[in-house]
C-alpha cells in the first residue's frame, strides 16, 4: 500500500523505535511538557497510537523550572530479553538517565543514571554486555559519538566513555544509534543540526569499539538541498525492519506552511523513509537519499487519518499535556467537560500556569468549545511558547465579560480585539490554515469576529527552540472555568 509522510504528525520529535514481537514501539521528546515522553505502539510503522507516556511520575523527572525547550531531550528506546529500556537526558539538569518496564502499558522505573556527558543517549546491548552512547565528550576530552559500557542493572560505568566517531564533518554531531547487522556494526547519527542542513549519517566497523569508517555515499539521507520542497530538516533517525522484513528509517522532519515561505509551526513530526542494503554493506535512503512525501510499504493496510478530537474521544492524560508541574487540583477533567481552575500564573511565564493541550496535528483545522466562566479569565491558546502564542479568552472585570483576542509575539502583547458580552458563557472558535488562524466567539448564535493572527509568528523559525504549537485550554485567576462541546476537526 501507498502511505503518506509524515507518519506523525505535528509536534513529536526525536523519534527512536524497537520492536517487540509483533508490535513495533516509538517514543520522542517532550521538553517541558508533563508527561514526559509520549510512547506510541504499531503494527505497520505507518498508523502509531498513542499508549501513554514514560516518564509520568515527578520523581523521573523535575520539570518545575526548566525553560522552554529544555527539560526532556531525545529519547531512545529499546527491547532486550523481554524488557523495555527508554535512555534519555534531562537537558537542564544535564543528567542521562534510563527508566525500564516489564510492562509496555504499565508504569516504568525510577531512573538510573549514568554518569557520561552529552545529549541524544542511546543503549546497544549485545552478548549479555550493554554499552551507553550519547554525543558529548569522553574520559580525555575528545569530542563526538562517546561510548562506555554499562551495568545496566546500577547504570555504573564498566569501561572509560571513549571517542568513537567523531561524524563527516558536519555541524552538530547528534543522535547515535548503534546497530548490529550481518555481522556488522552499523553507527547511524545526524550532522547539520535540527534545521534546514539537517541529514543522516552513517559508519560501519568490524568491532563495537571501532574503527568505525565511511564505506560509501554521505549523507545517506538528507533534504537539505531538496528545494523548493515542503518536507524540511529530515534527520535523528532510527533504523528498523518492518515485519515483512524491508528496513525503514524513521527520522524527524518538518513541513514548511507554504513552499515559498520557511517557516514551520507545527514543529519537528515522524517520517518514514524505505532504506535498501547495497551489496558493499552500504545504506541507500529514500529516493536518491531525500525522503519524499508518500512511498509504498508492504501490507494491505489502510493509513488512518486524524479523527475528530473530543473529550469524550480522547485521555486527558494520554493525548493531552501539561506545562511543567501541573497542580492536580486545578483539573477535574472528564468525558462531558472540562474544568479548570485558575492561579495567579499566566501563560506568559516560563512557569506552570493552568493549562492542557493538545498538539496542532494539521494546518487546517476548526477548533471550538463552549466556555462558562465565573470570575478572571479562561480561553483557548494557540501557545508555541511562553512568548508566541495568541490567546482568545473570555475576561470578567467588575462583573461584565467579554471576548477578547491577544497576540503575543517576541514578548510584545496586543489586544487585538475586545468584544462585549451578556454573560460568562461563550462558544470560542478558531479557523486555521497553513498562514493564518481566525478567532471568533460565538453568542446567541451570532458569530463575531475578533481577528487573525499570522501563522508564521508562532514558528520555530521565530521563536526558536524545539517544540511546535500546542492548541490549549487554560485559565487564570482564582475561578472555575468550564469548557464543554470541544471539538478540533483537522479539513486537511
Ligand atoms: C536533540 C538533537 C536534535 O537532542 O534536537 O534533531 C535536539 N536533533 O538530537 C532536541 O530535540
Amino acid at each position: 500500500m501507498i502511505y503518506k509522510n509524515p507518519v506523525l504528525s505535528g509536534f513529536y520529535p526525536d523519534p527512536s523505535v524497537c520492536r517487540a514481537g509483533e508490535k513495533f514501539y516509538m517514543v520522542c521528546s517532550s521538553f517541558q511538557y508533563f508527561p514526559g515522553v509520549p510512547l506510541f505502539e504499531s503494527e505497520d510503522l505507518v498508523n502509531w497510537k498513542q499508549i501513554g507516556h514514560v516518564l509520568t511520575r515527578k520523581n523521573q523527572v523535575a520539570l518545575e523550572n526548566v525553560n522552554s525547550s529544555g527539560g526532556v531531550f531525545a529519547p531512545t528506546i529499546r527491547y532486550n530479553d523481554g524488557r523495555f529500556y527508554m535512555v534519555t537526558t534531562n537537558d537542564t539538569t544535564h543528567e542521562n538517565f534510563y527508566v525500564y518496564t516489564d510492562d509496555i502499558y504499565g508504569e516504568w522505573s525510577d531512573p538510573i543514571t549514568v554518569e557520561q556527558d552529552g545529549i541524544d543517549p542511546s543503549l546497544f546491548f549485545e552478548d549479555g554486555k550493554v554499552y551507553f552512547m550519547s554525543n558529548g565528550s569522553d574520559d580525555n576530552g575528545t569530542h563526538g559519538v562517546v561510548q562506555c559500557e554499562i551495568d545496566i542493572s546500577t547504570g555504573k560505568k564498566l569501561s572509560p566513555s571513549r571517542c568513537i566517531w567523531q561524524g563527516t564533518g558536519g555541524r552538530f554531531l547528534e543522535s547515535p544509534h548503534m546497530y548490529k547487522i550481518n555481522g556488522k556494526y552499523y553507527l547511524m547519527a545526524a550532522e547539520g543540526g535540527t534545521e534546514y542542513g539537517h541529514m543522516i549519517t552513517l559508519a560501519v566497523s568490524d568491532g563495537v569499539w571501532g574503527e568505525f569508517t565511511v564505506r560509501g555515499e554521505e549523507p545517506i539521507l538528507t533534504n537539505r538541498n531538496k528545494a523548493p520542497y515542503i518536507i524540511q530538516g529530515i534527520g535523528h533517525g532510527d533504523l528498523i525492519q518492518s515485519r515483512g522484513g524491508d528496513w525503514f528509517i524513521l527520522s524527524l522532519g518538518f513541513r514548511q506552511i507554504h513552499l515559498w515561505l520557511a517557516y514551520h509551526t507545527l514543529g519537528r513530526e515522524v517520517f518514514l523513509t524505505p532504506i535498501t542494503f547495497t551489496d558493499d554493506g552500504w545504506i541507500k535512503a529514500g529516493k536518491d537519499g531525500t525522503t519524499d512525501a508518500e512511498y509504498e510499504i508492504k501490507g494491505s493496510f489502510e493509513q488512518k487519518r486524524l479523527p475528530i478530537f473530543t473529550f469524550a474521544n480522547t485521555d486527558p492524560h494520554i493525548d493531552w499535556c501539561f506545562l511543567r508541574s501541573p497542580k492536580p487540583e486545578s483539573y477535574e477533567l472528564s468525558a462531558e467537560r472540562y474544568i479548570l481552575h485558575g492561579t495567579d500564573v499566566t501563560p506568559d511565564e516560563a512557569a506552570s500556569p493552568t493549562f492542557i493541550a493538545l498538539r496542532q496535528r494539521e494546518f487546517c483545522f476548526e477548533l471550538s468549545t463552549e466556555l462558562t466562566l465565573d470570575v478572571a479569565e479562561a480561553g483557548i491558546t494557540v501557545y508555541m511558547c511562553e512568548q508566541e502564542h495568541y490567546d482568545l479568552a473570555i475576561k470578567e472585570n467588575d462583573g461584565a465579560y467579554q471576548a477578547v483576542l491577544r497576540l503575543n509575539v517576541g514578548g510584545i502583547k496586543h489586544i487585538e480585539c475586545t468584544v462585549p458580552l451578556s454573560g460568562g458563557s461563550a462558544k470560542l472558535l478558531i479557523r486555521a490554515d497553513n498562514l493564518f488562524y481566525r478567532f471568533y466567539a460565538v453568542q446567541d448564535e451570532k458569530e463575531i469576529f475578533l481577528g487573525t493572527g499570522q501563522a508564521k509568528y508562532l514558528s520555530t523559525e521565530v521563536s526558536g527552540g524545539f517544540t511546535g504549537v500546542m492548541l490549549g485550554l487554560y485559565a487564570v485567576g482564582e475561578n472555575t472555568a468550564q469548557f464543554t462541546d470541544f471539538k478540533c476537526e483537522y479539513t486537511s
